[in-house]
């Protein structure tokens, strides 16, 4: 399965978006991933509608919104979204799985169930043929810049092996270290946050083309 680099943009330079945006788009980056926090469901803000609205606008990159909020079936239709973004949202913050599910699909976009460390993966069993993808989250959910939970590693392991077809998208610490042994393990999708695209030790041009040779 080819593999998948999604920019974590709530660790972009907020005051060069659009310069950074043209440098993914010349770059040919697959998803743009946008943490949308309610400071409920995780202790933080990030993004939210109107950055959504602004990069829905603006580039073709499809969207990759990860939803880390309370509650997901009451604020689906706050989000642009569409034909081939995919949308993530937490097995923990819902009573309603399937319905989100559905929401997501209704408007052409690729549902995601996202898991906390502590979430085991038998919580699938009923969701997994609705699903797109699923979303094994490498740290607790919150804040850029945290370490790896390791026996996330296994977990992902073990998901490929249920499910050899599924998309994997792996987001936390996903350093360029980190990224091969998670690529081994059988994740496609990365999301690149401070440890490796918008590490501040190489340009992006660099980061992205060190991220893909860890992942290729
Ligand atoms: C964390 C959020 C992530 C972070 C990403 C940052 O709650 O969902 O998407 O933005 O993990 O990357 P890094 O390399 O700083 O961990
Ligand atoms: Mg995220």
């Amino acid at each position: 399965m080819d593999s998948k680099i999604s920019p974590s943009m709530m660790c972009a330079d907020f005051l060069h978006l659009e310069r950074d945006i043209k440098v993914f788009e010349d770059l040919n980056i697959d998803l743009l991933h946008i943490d949308v926090m309610d400071g409920v469901f995780v202790p933080n803000y990030t993004l939210g509608t109107d950055f959504v609205r602004v990069l829905k606008d603006n580039t073709k990159i499809p969207l990759d919104i990860h939803l880390m909020i309370e509650r997901p079936e009451d604020k689906l239709d706050w989000f642009n979204f569409g034909v081939g973004d995919y949308v993530s949202f937490h097995y923990e913050s819902t009573n309603h799985s399937q319905r989100v599910i559905s929401e997501i699909k209704k408007r052409k976009a690729k549902a995601m169930l996202a898991l906390n460390p502590a979430t085991p993966l038998c919580v699938l069993e009923d969701l997994i043929g609705d699903l797109d993808a699923v979303l094994i989250m490498t740290v607790n959910p919150g804040y850029a810049g945290q370490k790896l939970v390791p026996q996330t590693i296994d977990k992902i392991k073990r998901l490929r092996q249920m499910h050899p077809d599924l998309e994997i998208e792996v987001d936390g610490n996903v350093s360029f270290n980190n990224a091969v042994i998670m690529h081994r393990a059988g994740a496609n999708i990365f999301v690149a946050g401070s440890s490796s695209v918008f590490s501040h030790d190489g340009t992006l041009q660099e980061n992205v083309a060190m991220l893909r040779a860890g992942v290729a």
